[in-house]
């Protein structure tokens, strides 16, 4: 497949604005400054791991500075560049109880929902962490925005996306034409253009889940798994079993290499663990987007979710089109 070499992810983001004769340029604009807080988080998490060996594990470093835990550090970087950005007019973070405004003068037409540091209890195992972002169109006229501008389907994000801090850092994101990913060139700070229009295999090889959850599942998720370990050569089963623990690992593996992640409900957690606004609902954006699909446990599309509240949780199932409606099959009891 030929890939166009060079291309940096402004000027992807420039070239598709061009597609949409009506746009402002507000929308590049703010996924550029998101990107510069990217970029900027990217390098504080792989400094993080010498944070010891330098000496920087204290509360000062060795230029005397604070040392923030690194998701503190992520969303503070996050909410203070956007702010000021003049495209939003409110932020949610899952950081942060309550909503983020704009900053006076500053307010502008879209919010921004945002996980800073997704997984980060996996930092000092050196296990791939995420920030995972979603961008809607704002409802209120002008000024301040409020929760009613957040509380938005995931229909109607206008973007989605997240940044993998691992072996390397990528950067994959959708506005209203394809998924696009991008990997980060660190000695020049570029993210250049290296998955193009990446589309989810109908059916995958990968499962994703925390068995060790299995004991409080109930019976058609118990089912459903035992169904992807039984050998059938025809439908590509047993399936192979890979878990991260990081949302944005197991879901980006799942993407480019095919498979299906759920978090369930369960006896102990009935919605599951996974958040909607920024975590479920630009994953499942994304996900259908490339091809697949991102359904609850009891069958409703993620997208089509009516939010209630700014941190509410999610039965998740997401992947590959094929395994989702077999897993939803399984959840309906209709197997
Ligand atoms: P468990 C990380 O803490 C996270 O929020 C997601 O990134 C990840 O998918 C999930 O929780 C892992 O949860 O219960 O399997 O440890």
């Amino acid at each position: 497949m030929h890939r166009p070499l060079g291309i940096t992810v402004s000027r992807h983001i420039l070239d598709s604005q061009r597609l949409h004769p009506e746009a402002t340029g507000a929308l590049s604009s703010l996924l550029a400054e998101l990107i510069v807080a990217a970029k900027t988080i990217s390098a504080e998490v792989n400094m993080a791991g010498l944070a010891d060996i330098l000496g920087m594990s204290g509360k000062t470093n060795i230029q005397g500075e604070d040392v923030q835990k690194l998701d503190e550090f992520a969303n503070n970087t996050i909410k203070r560049r956007m702010a000021r950005s003049g495209f939003l007019c409110v932020m949610t973070s899952e950081e942060e109880e309550d909503i983020i405004p704009a900053a006076e003068g500053y307010e502008g037409k879209y919010t921004l929902a945002f996980d800073p540091l997704d997984g980060s209890s996996n930092i000092d195992v050196n296990v791939n962490i995420g920030t995972i972002f979603s961008i809607h169109r704002r409802l209120t006229p002008s000024g301040q925005g409020s929760k009613e501008d957040l509380l938005q389907k995931g229909r109607e994000q206008v973007a989605a996306g997240y940044i993998v801090y691992g072996s390397s850092t990528m950067l994959v994101y959708t506005t209203v034409e394809g998924v696009h990913g991008f990997t980060l060139d660190p000695s020049v700070g570029e993210f250049y253009l290296s998955h193009p229009d990446i589309r989810m295999p109908d059916r995958g090889k990968y499962y994703s889940t925390n068995e060790g959850n299995s004991c409080r599942w109930r019976e058609p998720m118990r089912r459903y798994i035992d169904f992807l370990k039984e050998e059938d050569k025809e439908s590509s089963r047993p399936r192979s079993a890979r878990y991260i623990g990081s949302l944005v690992a197991d879901f980006h593996r799942n993407l480019i290499a095919g498979g299906i992640f759920l978090y369930p409900g369960d006896r102990k957690s009935p919605e599951g663990k996974l958040r909607l606004l920024y975590e479920a609902s630009p994953l499942a954006f994304i996900a259908e987007k490339a091809g697949g699909r991102a359904i609850t446990d009891d069958g409703r599309s993620i997208l089509d979710i009516e939010p209630t509240a700014l941190h509410q949780r999610v039965p998740l199932i997401i992947g590959c089109r094929q395994d989702v409606d077999v897993a939803e099959e399984f959840f309906a009891g209709k197997r």
